[in-house]
């Protein structure tokens, strides 16, 4: 079948409609859970984590997803609430990856709440951005990249992406990243990862 008749291909532009009191634009194409057993590595604290699964699982953030796809293109767009809250002393986060396709970028949009952007190369250098609404940030290529909310908001981020860059989770779920974003004295503290200690 020729790619321009398969299902959602249109080559003409497309609007969806982002609402900024809720986080959520319409229509979206798929939308996806994330609970706190989908998350049970990504925190430090197992016992905190068993805890919360056998209570009520709870979910850690969700992400709409709408594809924009053309005869000769696949732009996907991606809008991810992640809720307040922590697990023992570390905030909510995304689980983060890499992109498995080694030339794919993407862009991060801050639209609400606050928290860190981690970012890490597979060669361990690390950065940690500091996010505000109005932060916009381009993850390059072989950059993993992790959304933490430190706020007592909602954090939410629009990403823009190539649906070909593909996700690799392996390698945070083995060694996390280089720091994790816990509270300290009331605030946001970055410290090592203690799984790397
Ligand atoms: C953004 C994009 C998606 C990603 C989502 C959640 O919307 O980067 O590709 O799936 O955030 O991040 P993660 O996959 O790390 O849980
Ligand atoms: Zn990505």
């Amino acid at each position: 079948m020729q790619r321009a008749m398969m299902d959602g291909i249109s080559d003409l532009p497309i609007s969806v409609q982002f609402d900024f009191a809720t986080g959520i634009f319409s229509p979206y194409a798929d939308i996806s859970e994330r609970r706190m057993s989908d998350l049970k590595e990504m925190f430090y604290d197992q016992s905190v984590v068993a805890a919360a699964m056998a209570l009520d699982n709870p979910i850690i953030y969700e992400i709409r997803y709408h594809p924009f796809l053309t005869s000769v293109s696949d732009m996907g767009l991606g809008v991810t609430r992640i809720f307040p809250g922590k697990v023992g002393d570390e905030y909510h986060m995304t689980k983060g990856h890499f992109h498995e396709q080694p030339n794919q970028p993407e862009i991060y949009f801050c639209v609400r709440g606050e928290g860190y952007l981690l970012l890490e190369t597979r060669v361990g250098e690390f950065e940690a951005v500091r996010w505000l609404p109005g932060t916009i940030t381009h993850i390059p290529p072989q950059w993993a990249h992790r959304v933490v909310n430190t706020g007592a908001d909602i954090l939410v981020f629009v990403a823009s992406y190539h649906l070909a860059a593909g996700h690799d989770y392996a390698p945070i779920l083995a060694h996390g990243f280089a720091q994790i974003v816990v509270e300290q004295d009331g605030a946001p503290a970055l410290i090592p990862n203690p799984r790397r200690i």
